[in-house]
C-alpha cells in the first residue's frame, strides 16, 4: 500500500473521530484485502499525525484479548494501540465528546523496566511489574455499529478514545492477576462482571504478547508506561445519565458519571 493512501486513510479516521461521525469499514467496499501489517502502518501514520497536531502518547495498550471476541469476530489473535495524553478523562464522562462510546474495566500495569521481545513470557512480566492499578477504558469505534474486521479495528487504533485510572498503586504481593474480579454497575444494576483470567488467561500474559508484538516492528515497552491489559468483561454501552460503578476484587473502585 502507498504511503499516500495510507496517509489518506489515518486522515479519514481522525476526521471521523474529530467529527464524531462514524464511517463504513474500510473492508466492506473500498479495501476488502486490507492486511495486518497494512492495518498497523495506518495506525502508525495516524499516530503520527495527531502528535503533529501537538498530543503526547501515553502509553501502548491491549485489545481484542478475550476469547469470546476472538470468536465473535472470526479473529485468533489480540491487537495492540496507542492511548494519548488528550484521552484522559477528567471528571465526568462527557457523552457529546464521543459517537458511540462503550467503557471496558481493565487492569492497568506498570513495569519496573523496559522489555523488548521476541522471546517474553509471562513469567518474565510477573518479574518485572512496578504496580498493578484499575482503569477503565472508554472505546469509541470510528466505524458505524462497531462493525469492524481486524484490519480496519487495528487501523482505528484499537478504538481507543478515554482512560481512567485509579490514583493509588497496588504491589503485585497484593493481588492475584488472574484470580481479580470485576463487576460494572450503572445507576444501581449490574451489566457486567468479569475476571482477569477472562485477559488472555492472565493479564501479564497480556503484556508479553504485547511486548513481543511490539517487539516485531522494533518497539519496545517502556517502564513507567500506564498499561491497559484489556477488557475482563464484554464492553458496554454507555449513555447521558449513566452513574458508572466498577468495583473490583482488590484493585480501587473507579466511578464516574456520564453527562
Ligand atoms: O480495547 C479493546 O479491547 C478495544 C479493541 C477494539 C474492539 C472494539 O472496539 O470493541
Ligand atoms: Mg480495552
Amino acid at each position: 500500500m502507498e504511503d499516500e493512501l495510507i496517509h489518506v486513510i489515518a486522515s479519514e479516521l481522525i476526521t471521523a473521530e474529530e467529527n464524531k461521525q462514524s464511517i463504513e469499514r474500510f473492508t466492506k467496499h473500498r479495501y476488502p484485502d486490507l492486511s495486518v501489517e497494512q492495518a498497523y502502518h495506518i495506525q502508525e501514520a495516524l499516530i503520527q499525525i495527531k502528535r503533529m497536531e501537538g498530543d503526547t502518547v501515553v502509553a501502548p495498550k491491549m485489545g481484542l484479548t478475550s476469547k469470546a471476541k476472538w470468536d465473535q469476530m472470526g479473529v485468533d489473535k489480540p491487537i495492540y494501540g496507542f492511548i494519548f495524553d488528550s484521552m484522559r478523562v477528567e471528571g465526568d464522562i462527557e457523552f457529546d465528546k464521543y459517537i458511540h462510546p462503550k467503557i471496558e474495566p481493565e487492569i492497568g500495569i506498570v513495569l519496573t523496566s523496559d522489555m523488548q521481545g521476541p522471546g517474553v513470557t509471562k513469567e518474565d512480566v510477573l518479574q518485572n511489574i512496578e504496580y498493578v492499578f484499575s482503569a477503565v477504558e472508554v472505546i469509541d469505534s470510528r466505524y458505524t455499529d462497531f462493525d469492524f474486521h481486524l484490519g480496519d479495528v487495528i487501523a482505528d487504533n484499537a478504538s481507543s478514545k478515554g482512560y481512567i485510572f485509579s490514583k493509588e498503586q497496588i504491589s503485585l504481593d497484593k493481588i492475584d492477576l488472574a484470580n481479580e474480579t470485576v463487576q460494572v454497575t450503572i445507576n444501581d444494576e449490574i451489566v457486567a462482571e468479569g475476571i482477569g483470567s477472562n485477559v488472555l488467561d492472565h493479564p501479564a500474559e497480556s503484556i508479553a504478547a504485547l511486548v513481543n508484538m511490539l517487539g516485531a516492528n522494533g518497539q519496545k515497552v517502556k517502564k513507567g508506561e500506564p498499561i491497559m491489559t484489556g477488557g475482563m468483561t464484554s464492553a458496554v454501552l454507555i449513555e447521558p445519565g449513566d452513574v458508572i460503578k466498577v468495583t473490583y476484587s482488590t484493585l480501587p473502585t473507579i466511578e464516574v458519571a456520564v453527562k
